[in-house]
């Protein structure tokens, strides 16, 4: 046999002649559209607000991950996706998940107290909630599960011919998982309808990015698999939601998956248990003041002409509206005791 020459992906003629994703150009919104964005960002902010005294004074049991400060990523994402075609899969910070894909935030409060009316009936809480009719499949709590999850949901849309594709996130810790890399295989070869999204907010628990990732450009992580991944600024819902175009259009001309890291942050702790010793009060304090992503849509909007005083009325309403999910959420009944004989499964497969 001939001796073939020694080779490195630098010197590899097939690498640099694949097929790549054009950059994203940031979505041009319309004045209607970037409310829309301003008053579903705003949303989730004062629903996990809410939720987070709620658990204070101890209406709500178990773990609680908040989202504050990542609101941009899965607002300006599922803007771009079709409710009840398109399927969303995440870990257990999933509450603006549902909230950016229309769930009502009745139930999912809800839930969170542990009430029969929440969406898993009270018996998920926080980490597990599901609305099959929109196509939001979790809630996950084992760290990169959604991963392979998702494949598995992408593979339905190709098998079913659908024309659906799923959106599957996870965040940095997850990415240094080895199922992930399974995942990321069985897709590409199998060209599946998905997107994967890596949520960076910099921080696994208490570990940040840099402590635990050889290669930290976390969107390179699907090179040896021939996966393009493109970086996002997740602080900004327009740059966001251009990604998601570009990402779905590669998607959906069924060239096989695609990864998006979006680089976010999040302000509260890992879970309402989490003492943050692990950063500074600064840092936190600098990204607010810096990045926030809802104080940046206030900013394109005013470019717009949209006051403060225009806004007032709109905060006013979604302060309204998780005023009465809240209500709810103390005063639904308990689910009955029977319940825990429900759902269970009881056969061998
Ligand atoms: C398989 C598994 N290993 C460990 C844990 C414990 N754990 C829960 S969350 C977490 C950190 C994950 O961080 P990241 O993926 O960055 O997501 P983030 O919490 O930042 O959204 C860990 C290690 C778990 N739930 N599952
Ligand atoms: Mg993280």
């Amino acid at each position: 046999m001939a001796k073939s020459p020694a080779r490195t992906a630098q010197s590899d003629p097939q690498i640099p002649n694949r097929e790549r994703p054009a950059e994203p150009q940031r979505y041009e919104a319309s004045k209607e559209e970037l409310l829309d964005f301003y008053k579903q960002m705003l949303l989730i902010r004062r629903f996990e607000e809410k939720a987070g005294q709620l658990y204070g004074l101890g209406l709500i049991g178990g773990f609680c991950h908040l989202y504050i400060g990542q609101e941009a990523v899965a607002v300006g994402l599922q803007s771009a996706l079709e409710v009840g075609k398109d399927s969303v899969i995440t870990g257990y910070r999933d509450h603006g998940h549902m909230l950016a894909y229309g769930i009502d935030p009745k139930v999912i409060m809800a839930e969170l107290t542990g009430r029969a009316a929440g969406i898993s009936k009270g018996k998920g809480g926080s980490m597990h909630m599901f609305s099959t009719e929109h196509r939001f499949y979790g809630g996950h709590g084992i760290v990169g599960a959604q991963v392979s999850l998702g494949a598995g949901l992408a593979f339905k849309h190709k098998y079913a011919g659908d024309g659906g594709v799923c959106m599957a996130y996870f965040g940095d810790g997850a990415a240094n998982q080895g199922q992930v890399y399974e995942a990321f295989n069985m897709a590409e070869l199998w060209k599946l309808p998905i997107i994967f999204v890596i949520e960076n907010n910099q921080y696994a628990m208490g570990t940040s990015v840099n402590r635990a990732s050889s290669e930290d450009q976390l969107y390179k992580r699907g090179e040896s698999f021939r996966i393009p991944g493109i970086q996002v600024d997740g602080m900004d819902v327009l740059a966001c939601r251009g990604a998601a175009e570009e990402a779905l259009a590669w998607v959906r001309a069924g060239k096989g998956p695609i990864i998006l890291e979006m680089k976010t942050y999040r302000y509260r702790g890992h879970s309402m248990s989490d003492p943050a010793k692990y950063r500074s009060r600064d840092e936190v304090q600098s990204v607010r003041d810096k990045s926030d992503p809802i104080e940046a849509v206030k900013r394109e909007l005013e470019k717009l002409g949209v006051t403060e005083a225009d806004l007032k009325p709109l905060e006013q309403e979604i302060r309204k509206v998780v005023g009465e999910a809240a209500d709810f959420a103390e005063n639904a009944p308990e689910p009955e005791a029977p319940e825990l004989y429900t759902e269970v499964l009881v056969e061998t497969y």
